[in-house]
């Protein structure tokens, strides 16, 4: 037999641009790759049973003749829904993207409230993939038909000071999404706009998608197994030796993943450490507050006392000043 546990996903097409999809869950990941690929290729709705939880790839070839494959993830670095196959899951999306990510689309749902777990997703990716991957994020807005553009804009005005600095550092590389359209222009102008969104991420990476260690030592074992066929061996002989390559390639996986897996304990670790590191440097700010006011306080007691005394003893000098005048008279 010599099947794999990775067999279903191994072998995957390889595309001009590829883009991979991540945020919470329900933003609306799933209708976005859809929207982008122009079919129903990923399941999209609201509930937790029926989707998918697992990395997805679904690829197209564009009007101007690129192809490009789009990877659908099942809130991945959603560290509130984290599960112990987080990194088998990880590693699955990184095959998926073997020759690395050209854009990381960070999903929002355009009419909920930026929240404290939507930064921690970009953390959380910050610290695992490093600084660099910011280079190729880009913010992706779904409910276009209830929030629009300019409105959206004003959002982003008043929007906490994370967001606005994760807008900054994307260089405002924000796209609207509205996937319930039917209005075909519509669609072609927003995948348009994202796809010129993206253009500009690779010419400003120099052409080059993401990549890391990581996708590197996947890479590896991608190359070691096509060696294989290239070494003239008959399909017979191949055959003969699929169960040794499939354990090879299972051993070598597994080894990656638990290197994800390590990588991803630490970033946790990291990210709570920050977390534990502000809210410290909160406290402390909250105690200079507090012992300012109280010397305010204090200050405007010992004035109020100085006033009182300054009061009495004018009134004490109009006394005597009125008693030794009646004793002129
Ligand atoms: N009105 C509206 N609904 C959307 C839009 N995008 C997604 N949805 C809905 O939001 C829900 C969650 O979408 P889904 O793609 O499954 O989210 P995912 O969990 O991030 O993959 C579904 O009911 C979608 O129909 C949008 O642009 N407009
Ligand atoms: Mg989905």
């Amino acid at each position: 037999m010599g099947g794999s546990q990775y067999d279903d996903e191994w072998v995957l097409p390889s595309a001009d641009i590829t883009l991979v999809l991540v945020g919470k869950l329900g933003y609306g990941k799933s209708a976005t790759g859809n929207s982008i690929l122009g079919r129903e290729a990923f399941v999209s709705e609201y509930s937790h049973s029926g989707v998918t939880n697992t990395c997805q790839l679904g690829s197209t070839t564009l009007m101007d003749g690129r192809t490009i494959n789009v990877i659908d993830t099942p809130g991945l670095f959603d560290m509130s829904i984290a599960s112990d196959d987080a990194g088998k899951e990880i590693v699955k999306c990184m095959n998926m993207a073997k020759d690395g990510i050209h854009a990381v689309l960070m999903v929002f749902s355009g009419t909920s409230r930026f929240s404290r777990e939507d930064a921690s997703t970009i953390e959380t990716i910050k610290v695992f993939f490093g600084e660099k991957i910011v280079d190729h994020m880009v913010l992706v807005f779904t409910y276009g038909d209830l929030v629009g553009e300019s409105k959206l804009k004003n959002m982003l005005n008043d929007a906490p000071e994370y967001l606005q600095n994760v807008v900054e550092l994307c260089q405002n590389r924000v796209v609207v999404f509205d996937n319930r359209t039917k209005d075909r222009r519509l669609q072609a102008q927003q995948l348009d706009k994202l796809l010129y969104v993206v253009d500009s991420v690779c010419a400003n990476n120099g052409g080059k998608p993401f990549t890391d260690q990581m996708f590197t030592r996947i890479k590896e074992v991608h190359d070691r197994e096509k060696e294989v066929h290239t070494l003239g061996y008959s399909d017979e002989q191949i055959s003969e030796l699929k169960e040794e390559i499939h354990r090879t390639r299972d051993e070598q996986l597994a080894q990656i993943t638990s290197m994800v897996e390590e990588k991803l304990n630490r970033t946790v670790e990291k990210l709570q450490q920050q977390l534990m590191e502000e809210q410290n440097a909160r406290l402390e700010a909250e105690k200079v507050a507090h012992e300012a006011m109280r010397k305010s306080e204090a200050q405007i007691q010992e004035l109020k006392e100085r006033l009182e005394k300054a009061r009495l003893e004018n009134e004490e000098f109009r006394r005597m000043a009125q008693s030794s005048k009646c004793a002129i008279l």
